[in-house]
């Protein structure tokens, strides 16, 4: 690629769970200081700071925003930071100020510096009881119980406007939960299918905060970034979406997922104490209906709950290992 065609792309939300992998995965496609890594409180990895830019973004100001845009010249952004859902339901005011104001500013500053595309994160957390729970459809009844799913609904119609009213391209995924080795997620309601892997091997034993037999859909790291970058290079012709897709991978109860781990660590017992999260996991889908995406722009995942499960265990096995978690 010639350095005038080079795609240059702000990751915001760059030291969490998504942000932490899509910058590497990104910089790995491309040329590494192409890719600029924005956090805001949270200090970066080494991994992340040395293997190209990092930058202080804070998206409820969008100054700061437009600042990183013009230094780098960027015409690509992901937009992942984010606060979720069970730290939402603790403090919707900041929810709503981080979710909607750090979603309105990213727009705006695409809008502004007519930025050729904008990826940004939806969550089956925009279904609520309304919608049919198993194979949640594409075009769904959207009336959410919590603020974070309510912010994911404005933020979708906010992503069609945006494309409607002024021609930007901004595309975007419904995320079920998102399982990974490298960085944990915080404060959502699909965390215990992270933790009980780091509780498996350290100690033996997880309390889980939803009970042994809730079902919900999930998707492991490798295919999360795939959806994303897969939909970013898709050709627009083929994407009739401008709210959010839907993309499956897996689902399975959390009961299953314990007894999948006990494969590799027989000793291995899990508890299951539900707290506040589990009105929440009640309200979401079990698993989703992935058509469109499959049919538009050919998403096809690859992990299914026994291979994430062996590549979670040698992963985080190998990083505990070496002292890296
Ligand atoms: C959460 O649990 O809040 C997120 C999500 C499903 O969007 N992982």
């Amino acid at each position: 690629m010639s350095a005038k065609n080079m795609k240059r792309i702000l990751v915001t939300g760059a030291t969490g769970q998504i942000g932490s992998e899509l910058t590497m995965e990104l910089r790995k496609k491309g040329h590494k200081d192409s890719v600029i890594a924005a956090g805001h409180k949270k200090k970066p990895s080494d991994k992340l700071s040395e293997s190209g830019p990092f930058e202080y973004v804070d998206t409820t100001d969008r100054e700061n925003i437009s600042k990183v845009v013009k230094k780098y010249d960027v015409d690509t952004i992901y937009h992942l930071a984010a606060v979720l859902s069970a730290i939402g339901e603790e403090n919707p005011q900041l929810a709503w100020h981080v979710n909607m104001d750090g979603l309105y500013n990213v727009l705006e500053v695409a809008r502004e510096h007519k930025l050729a595309r904008v990826f940004w994160p939806s969550s089956i957390a925009v279904f609520g009881l309304k919608a049919s729970r198993v194979n949640t459809p594409q075009d769904s009844v959207l009336i959410p119980r919590t603020v974070y799913g309510v912010t994911k609904v404005a933020g979708e119609l906010l992503c069609n406007y945006y494309h409607g009213r002024f021609g930007l391209d901004v595309r975007s995924v419904r995320y079920p939960g998102i399982i990974s080795s490298e960085t944990p997620p915080g404060g959502g309601t699909t965390d215990y299918a992270v933790e009980i892997f780091y509780e498996a091997i350290r100690r033996n034993h997880y309390v889980c905060f939803v009970k042994e037999d809730t079902v919900l859909p999930m998707m492991y790291m490798p295919d999360c970034m795939k959806a994303a970058i897969d939909l970013m290079e898709a050709d627009a012709s083929k994407i009739s979406h401008r709210t959010s897709y839907n993309v499956n991978a897996m689902s399975f109860s959390a009961g299953e997922l314990a007894r999948e781990i006990q494969k590799y660590i027989p000793s291995f017992r899990c508890e299951y104490k539900p707290d506040f999260r589990q009105k929440i996991a009640d309200s979401w889908p079990m698993s989703i209906d992935d058509f469109v995406a499959r049919k538009e722009w050919g998403w096809k995942p690859s992990y299914d709950l026994t291979s994430m499960t062996k590549d979670m265990i040698e992963k985080l096995s190998e990083r505990f290992a070496k002292n890296m978690v």
